[in-house]
């Protein structure tokens, strides 16, 4: 019986080994990403330009969305995953299968779907590569719901929304058949400093929108500048810019993307889309590796004292080598724990170097292990691969 448990747990754990193993980063890809704020933006948009392969925008991208962007996250039924139609909790409006089903016409919802820009081409230059076919923010999305979204900043819409959207989305406040909403800012909380018109996606991928504009503002931090410049002043997205190469958004968007960052994390859906996309065109979007550099970067949103721990530690490199891993953090770490696959405490330190917050794990046998940080703020539970 013993035995028999025993070998159930070593062929769970090889299992989650195995997941754990093809769905990691590149050994190494992050090394060089050592500083803190604008200089590890600085660090971050060399390691995802080096590297970046951009694909063509009619042929590469549709087989893109063919082959990985499919919904293997909520009905689980391998049809295209487009946030602008996805029902998280009920059954989708509608649904692509097909590859017939590429736009084309369309006069309603659930006709036809393109490709939507999340940063709108007007802003950045119609067709400009490799802006135009960087798949890490050009995504799947419904015809219709694309057209009404336009050059529409993101933001929250004020009020109760109980209208369906007209043809032309001109009765404002309107929502989408996956409750997506078009109608004004509520400039008041952390949407406040702008009333203007914007799209509001729904909340399940509020997150993955904010951690798009944080990779389109590294990856392309240097032209910032010239695409506020040359966009025209009444370009609606305009507003979610202030025109700088380092901060690039204006205060007021700045704290929703940070807001919708903090409140939704990561997901699965998230993590395989930017494994396809890595392979795909050969760069990451390191906001989904480590979603801590947004906060060590542009900081927290205004008001906002209380955050998930685990944003606050970085784990690095991880998998790990040299038989080494770091650990650093933004908050007092007050103890630390390494348990290996086999349930065993290898490393178990209290208040290790306060000060520096930073703290280093040499000599580590390869294996998979659960790493548990303890910190006055909090614990993090982190999984480790040394390789
Ligand atoms: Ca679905
Ligand atoms: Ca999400």
């Amino acid at each position: 019986m013993k035995l028999k448990t025993t070998l159930l747990m070593l062929m769970f754990s090889v299992a989650a080994l195995a997941q754990f193993t093809t769905e990691a980063i590149p050994t190494g890809y992050y090394n060089s990403a050592t500083g803190t704020g604008y200089t590890l933006k600085n660090q971050l948009r060399t390691i995802i330009t080096n590297g970046h392969n951009p694909q063509s925008y009619t042929t590469g991208l549709w087989n893109l969305y063919s082959t990985s962007l499919r919904d293997n996250f909520y009905e689980n039924d391998g049809s295209l995953l487009d946030i602008y139609s996805e029902n998280p909790t009920g059954i989708d409006p509608y649904n692509y299968t097909s590859t017939s089903q590429q736009c084309g016409n369309y006069t309603t919802e659930g006709q036809c779907y393109n490709k939507e820009h999340l940063i709108p081409q007007a802003y950045f230059g119609n067709g400009a590569m490799p802006m135009y076919s960087d798949a890490h923010h050009v995504v799947p999305s419904d015809g219709k719901v694309n057209g009404w979204r336009d050059n529409l900043p993101f933001g929250v819409v004020s009020g109760t929304v109980t209208n369906g959207c007209n043809a032309g989305a001109t009765n404002t406040p309107c929502k989408t058949l996956n409750n997506s909403k078009i109608g004004n800012n509520l400039n008041s909380g952390y949407s406040s400093g702008f009333s203007g018109k914007v799209f509001e996606p729904i909340d399940e991928f509020k997150g993955d929108i904010a951690r798009t504009f944080f990779y389109f503002a590294t990856r392309y931090q240097d032209d910032m500048d010239d695409f506020y410049s040359a966009a025209a002043n009444t370009l609606e997205v305009k507003a979610m810019f202030d025109g700088s190469t380092n901060k690039v958004f204006s205060t007021t968007f700045l704290n929703i993307m940070l807001t919708w960052h903090a409140n939704d994390p990561v997901s699965p859906k998230e993590v395989a889309f930017n494994n396809a996309i890595y392979n795909f065109q050969g760069n990451r979007n390191p906001f989904i590796d480590h979603p801590e550099y947004v906060q060590s970067i542009w900081g927290t949103p205004a008001g906002t004292d209380t955050f998930d721990i685990s944003t606050k530690v970085a784990v690095y490199p991880n998998p790990a080598t040299s038989n080494t891993v770091n650990i650093s953090s933004e908050v007092e770490i007050t103890s630390l724990r390494l348990i290996n696959i086999n349930g065993q405490i290898v490393s178990s330190i209290q208040n290790p170097v306060p000060d520096s917050g930073s703290v280093t794990l040499s000599n580590l046998p390869q294996g998979f292990y659960i790493l548990t940080i303890n910190t006055a703020e909090g614990s993090a539970v982190k999984k480790v691969l040394v390789n």
